[in-house]
Order: structure tokens, then C-alpha cells, then sequence
């Protein structure tokens, strides 16, 4: 069985796996988009990769999803809403014995790609490093982070995870990763919609406190009822620490609206007050939450799901 990374999706994330895995002689390929995007990579020769204004560049070979052969370790790094699409298309080439591993923020995307390839085991993953695109095949790494990995249908630890280690990605293997995802969609809940709403950095939610502990309220009690008391157990404390520690900065859902990119609404908000109505739980100010923050995508001409 080959032991090649292939990597779906050349963006923030995608282009971090990969610099750092082919950095330490692992064998890695990209799967572009379509043949432009397969020329345009081409031609700029490679990833670049900028640590500390140290840059570094990867030649790393590419392919489109046309491309034929077996695909037997796929990382896949497209956003939640493009995963599930993104890896049908290479379904053909995932046969018995892959492994797939999803680095989507929030919860919903990870079903949605599994019901793709249901003889692939799929190992979810929960990311809180930060990188983002400087220019096309250029991304800056904010050099602080680290990733949980876990499958909820197989505890096992995959032959892979040692790659992680020597490629310096740090990681954890996770035998609660559902309980890591939903208290990392908790916070996004508690904070990013009301970044958008108030126009502020993280730090300005100091000023809205009682929102916030109202939303937490309604949020620890939907983390209970979903089965996943631990992920409630101190997220009032946990969300005012992130507000704290990250005050300066925007929260991702902020970035995307300011950068008129589609955000990632449907898994973080979106699955909350799904999985609400799900349980019969009512969640009244999550739901008002959302209706105002889909009001304001669409008034920005931004999609709202
Ligand atoms: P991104 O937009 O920078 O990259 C996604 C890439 O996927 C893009 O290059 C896009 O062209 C590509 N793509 C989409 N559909 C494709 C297809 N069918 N075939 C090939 N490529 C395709 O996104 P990102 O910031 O790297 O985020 C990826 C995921 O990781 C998101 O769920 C995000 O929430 C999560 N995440 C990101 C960060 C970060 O710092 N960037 C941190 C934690 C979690
Ligand atoms: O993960 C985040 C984001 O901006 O998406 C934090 C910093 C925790 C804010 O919710």
C-alpha cells in the first residue's frame, strides 16, 4: 500500500500538511482543482511556505482529480462546504483500505464526506493552528497550534501518526475527538457570529458579556444533550479565556465576511441549532443568532448556508 500524503485542496491549511510533510522526505502530491489551477501551479513552480519571514520553497508534484491511480492516505483541506463534493469526485480512487483525514472546522461535513467513501476510514481532526494565503501558492504559518486526532468508529491509532511527529505538525491522537469538535464549534458559536454582529475584534466582546453567557447557557445545554457533558463542563470560563488571550484579534468567521468569502456558517451556527431542533431542545437566542447573522450575510450578498 502506498504511503504518498495526497493532499485535496492547496489553500491555508492544505499548503502547511504539505511543506511540512514533504520538508521532512515524506512522499507527497497535490490534487488541484482543474487543469488551470494544474498550469498556474505549474508555472509558479511549487509552495512556498513563510515561517518568521523565513520562506521556503517545495517543489511538491500535482494532479487534478482526473488523474487516474490508487489514492491510498488523503488529507483533505478544502473548507466543510466544498469537503463532501471535493472528495466524491475521487471516490473512484479511494478503494478498500484508505484512510482520509478531515481537517474541517465545525461538525456536519465530516458525516456528509464519510457517506462518499464508506469503505475509507475517516479520521476527523481539530486544528487550532492558524496560517493563511499571502498570495496564490504563498502561505504564512502563524507558528503556534496544535491538532487533535481521533476516529469515533475506531480507536486505533493509524500506522501514519508517527509521520505527524517527524514532520514537526504537532498532534495528539484523541480518543474524544467528537467531544474536541463540538467544544471547538461551542466557542465559534459564542464568538464569531457576534464578531461579525458588533464589527469587532474578540477582545470587543468584553463589552457584551451578557450576550455571550447567555449564548454559553444555551450552548452547554445543547453540548449535554448531544451526550457530550465534558465539552460543557467550564465553557463559560473557556470562551471569556479565548476572548481574553486572542483580544486582539479577528475571529475567522470576521476575516471571511470582511474578505466577501463564504463562510462556514452551515457547520458551526447552523449545526448547533440543527442538532437543537433534532433533541426538541429550545434554544432561542442561538436561533435569533442565526437568523440575524444569515440576515447580514445576505444583505453583504453573501451565501447564508
Ligand atoms: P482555504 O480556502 O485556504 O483552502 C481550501 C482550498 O481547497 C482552496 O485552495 C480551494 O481552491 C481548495 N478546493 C476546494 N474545492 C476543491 C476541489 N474540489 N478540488 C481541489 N481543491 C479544492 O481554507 P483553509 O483556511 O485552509 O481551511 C480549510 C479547513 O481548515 C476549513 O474547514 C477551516 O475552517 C479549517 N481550519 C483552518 C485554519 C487556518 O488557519 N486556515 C485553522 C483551523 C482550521
Ligand atoms: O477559532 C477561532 C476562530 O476565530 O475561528 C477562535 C479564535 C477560537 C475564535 O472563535
Amino acid at each position: 500500500m502506498s504511503s504518498t500524503w495526497h493532499i485535496l485542496g492547496a489553500g491555508s491549511l492544505g499548503t502547511l500538511w504539505a511543506c511540512r510533510l514533504a520538508r521532512a522526505g515524506k512522499a507527497v502530491r497535490l490534487i488541484l482543482r482543474d487543469a488551470a489551477r494544474l498550469a498556474d501551479y505549474q508555472a509558479a513552480g511549487g509552495l512556498t511556505l513563510v515561517e518568521q519571514d523565513l520562506r521556503s520553497h517545495y517543489a511538491i508534484p500535482a494532479e487534478t482529480c482526473a488523474a487516474a491511480g490508487p489514492i491510498h492516505r488523503l488529507l483533505v483541506a478544502c473548507k466543510a462546504y466544498d469537503a463532501a463534493l471535493a472528495v466524491a469526485r475521487l471516490a473512484p480512487r479511494l478503494g478498500a483500505g484508505a484512510e482520509l483525514v478531515l481537517l474541517q472546522n465545525g461538525l456536519g461535513s465530516q458525516d456528509e464526506v464519510a457517506e462518499q467513501v464508506p469503505h475509507a476510514r475517516c479520521v476527523f481532526a481539530s486544528s487550532t493552528e492558524g496560517a493563511f494565503r499571502e498570495a496564490d501558492w504563498q502561505v504564512r504559518f502563524a507558528g503556534h497550534g496544535f491538532n487533535w486526532l481521533g476516529d469515533p468508529a475506531n480507536p486505533s491509532v493509524p500506522t501514519w501518526f508517527d509521520d505527524l511527529q517527524q514532520a514537526g505538525i504537532p498532534a495528539q491522537w484523541s480518543l474524544d475527538i467528537l467531544g474536541r469538535l463540538w467544544r471547538k464549534l461551542a466557542l465559534n458559536c459564542a464568538i464569531n457570529p457576534l464578531t461579525v454582529l458588533h464589527d469587532c475584534p474578540n477582545g470587543g466582546l468584553l463589552g457584551h458579556l451578557a450576550e455571550v453567557n447567555a449564548l454559553c447557557d444555551e450552548l452547554a445545554e445543547l453540548l449535554r444533550r448531544c451526550g457530550q457533558p465534558d465539552a460543557a463542563s467550564g465553557l463559560h470560563e473557556d470562551v471569556q479565556r479565548v476572548i481574553l488571550a486572542t483580544a486582539a484579534n479577528y475571529s475567522s468567521m470576521y476575516q471571511d465576511v470582511r474578505h466577501a468569502r463564504r463562510t462556514e456558517i452551515h457547520y458551526l451556527l447552523g449545526h448547533a441549532c440543527r442538532a437543537g431542533r433534532r433533541h426538541g431542545l429550545a434554544l432561542p437566542k442561538l436561533e435569533r443568532l442565526h437568523q440575524h447573522l444569515v440576515d447580514s450575510l445576505t444583505a453583504r450578498g453573501l451565501p447564508s448556508a
